[in-house]
């Protein structure tokens, strides 16, 4: 599995072994192009104005992307983009492992803020207290007819 990077201005983010994305601890965030993770039923298509000049559209409620990461202890803001034609078709569910008191799962619906464009998500916020776990980031559709961008995790 090969993870695209883009908006960086140092070498932060490393790819492991394992497949895994690791967060340096001096990085401010880190971009994950949705095209670059593990897809499960849905499909890659050109974009312009993408991160990457792609997009991965979520044609059915089947359609899953996900990935693993390791990060630093601290606070984050997850901020995924996408392009949705409507209000029918744009919530997607996001799940971050996180360190989580009640479920260790961090769960959320998004929607974009406008339609017809790649636009930010409602960003979402999570804590990493241990900084030695794999976490997996999950992505899966909740109304079909999405197409993902990207994902960036950042420090606040
Ligand atoms: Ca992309």
């Amino acid at each position: 599995m090969r993870a695209m990077f883009s908006g960086l201005t140092s070498a932060v983010a490393i790819v492991l072994a394992s497949g895994s994305v690791l967060l340096a601890a001096e990085a401010k965030q880190i971009v994950l192009e949705i095209e670059s993770l593990k897809l499960d039923k849905a499909k890659v298509e050109k974009m312009k104005g993408a991160g990457g000049g792609k997009v991965v559209f979520f044609d059915s409620e089947k359609c899953k992307a996900e990935t693993t990461i390791k990060l630093p202890g601290g606070w984050y803001e997850a901020v995924l983009y996408v392009w949705a034609k409507d209000d029918d078709s744009d919530s997607t569910f996001l799940t971050i492992e996180a360190d989580d008191y009640n479920t260790g799962v961090a769960k959320m619906p998004v929607w974009p803020w406008d339609k017809g464009k790649i636009a930010p998500c409602y960003p979402f916020q999570f804590k990493v207290e241990d900084a030695k776990k794999t976490r997996k980031i999950q992505l899966w559709a909740d109304e079909p007819g999405v197409k993902l961008d990207r994902l960036i995790i950042k420090r606040p």
